[in-house]
């Protein structure tokens, strides 16, 4: 028999970044006679969307309520009722996952428990075809282009993710004018430590969020843009060529009461589009994640029929990797790319098809690493499989660095293209 056969799924807690415990799924297939072992470590959102899969935790007095042994528990009825079964479709095994689970949201066996077994079993299979799982992916997305893709690095953080009076969560770097992706993650790294230094110049902390970017004592974004801009240019590179900035607002983050709380004050969504107008103006923005709330589609719609040709408008929060959230947004118009988490739907499968839905309208899509991550790199294979650009935090922190630094051992071994496609996406705002 050539077909890979489950044999054992075992889950253990491991710690995260921020000292949670999450979920590690290891997946054992037989194939040929031979076992295969490949294993998955679920990551943890901050910021989660309100329409997110519900991730379980045990709510009981360990780890403050964090504790993972009921989705462990889970992972063993999963167990029970795939094993011996064939596994080489991965929309198979998913559907079943999500039949076993049988809610709206993996309310029941928790999103983590399925997202887990869904990934560690797909990445044993692809080894036991011995290939490597971005090339194993092609069999579902049916895409056969490989780029490295291009990263969006939070080298400034704000919002829930830092200790700091920034109401924007992320102020990240675009590496778009460079030739391969190992000179783009060089001189991200440059600026990155030319900012470090600027800011221990202006007597600012230099300690980091939670996403491994600087979280000095400032509360305006347009203090933020200057000093990345400041640390581009002091590098020797060119902003606005080299590089373009990336924010990540998060603004369901800081909307309460109908208002914006935009620096301790309640905003409308009209003065919140007139500091993203302002910003768009001052400075090379490449794109804007999550402008408004997640449910407030009519701002969302208004500052896409003015942004769009201009910017990416990226939906994380609003989208949530939800595929009827994602066409609700093709068919009004509403932002022109996706954020993609893994842990925000809860299997592989889904995850493929929010991708390939949002690519075939002409969505650009963002595979995103989250707040709580770990050593795992696998989004970074999924990012070159198909899709353009990846969002994994600072180019520092080795929970972030694993995903850049396997895309850099991609790079070196396969000798793969940088995504310069990417430079259609702006020769918009530069013309
Ligand atoms: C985001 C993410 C990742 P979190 O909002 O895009 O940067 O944060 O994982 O906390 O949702
Ligand atoms: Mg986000």
């Amino acid at each position: 028999m050539f077909r890979p056969v489950l044999k054992d799924l075992k889950a253990i807690w491991v710690l995260d970044s921020r000292s949670n415990p999450t979920l590690e799924v290891f997946a054992y297939v037989q194939r040929k006679g031979n076992i295969y072992i490949d294993s998955f470590i679920v990551p943890s959102g901050a910021s989660t969307g309100e329409f997110e899969a519900l991730e379980l935790r045990d709510n009981e007095k360990d780890f403050h309520g964090k504790g993972v042994s009921k989705a462990i528990k889970n992972v063993s009825f999963i167990l029970d009722h795939l094993f011996n079964t064939y596994v080489d479709d991965i929309f198979e095994v998913d559907r079943k996952l999500i039949e076993l689970d049988g809610s709206k949201n993996k309310s029941n066996l928790g999103a983590n428990a399925i997202l887990g077994v869904s990934v560690a079993i797909a990445k044993a299979v692809a080894k036991s075809y011995d290939i490597p799982f971005f090339k194993y992916l092609s069999f579902w997305t049916k895409s056969y282009d490989y780029y490295l893709p291009v990263p969006m690095m939070n080298i400034i953080n704000g919002g829930v993710h830092a200790d700091n009076d920034l109401d924007f969560q992320e102020f990240m770097i675009v590496p778009l004018g460079f030739d391969n992706f190992s000179n783009a993650i060089k001189a991200s790294s440059e600026v990155y430590n030319t900012l470090k230094k600027i800011l221990k110049e202006n007597g600012l902390s230099t300690s980091v969020g939670d996403e491994g970017g600087f979280a000095p004592k400032i509360d305006s974004p347009f203090k933020a843009c200057e000093f990345i801009i400041t640390a581009i240019e002091k590098t020797g590179y060119k902003a606005g060529k080299d590089f373009f900035i990336s924010l990540d607002v998060a603004a369901s983050s800081f909307f309460k009461n109908n208002k914006y709380i935009y620096s301790k004050n309640p905003v409308d969504y009209k003065e919140l589009m007139n500091i993203y107008e302002k910003l768009i103006l001052n400075y090379p923005i490449f794109s804007i994640e999550d402008p408004f709330d997640e449910n407030d589609w009519d701002s969302w719609k208004e500052f896409t029929n003015k942004y769009k040709s201009k910017i990416l408008i990226v939906g994380d929060d609003l989208f949530v990797t939800n595929i009827e959230r994602i066409e609700k947004g093709i068919n009004n118009n509403i932002a022109n790319a996706v954020l993609i988490k893994l842990n925000q739907i809860g299997t592989l499968s889904e995850t493929i098809k929010a991708i390939s839905l949002a690519n075939a309208n002409g969505y650009k899509t963002i595979i995103s690493h989250r707040s709580g991550e770990t050593e795992d790199n696998t989004i970074s294979h999924i990012a070159v499989n198909n899709s353009y650009f990846i969002k994994s935090g600072a180019p520092a922190r080795s929970e972030r660095n694993s995903k850049y630094n396997e895309l850099l051992r991609i790079y070196n071994f396969y000798n793969l293209n940088y995504y310069s496609q990417a430079y259609k996406t702006i020769s918009i705002i530069q013309n």
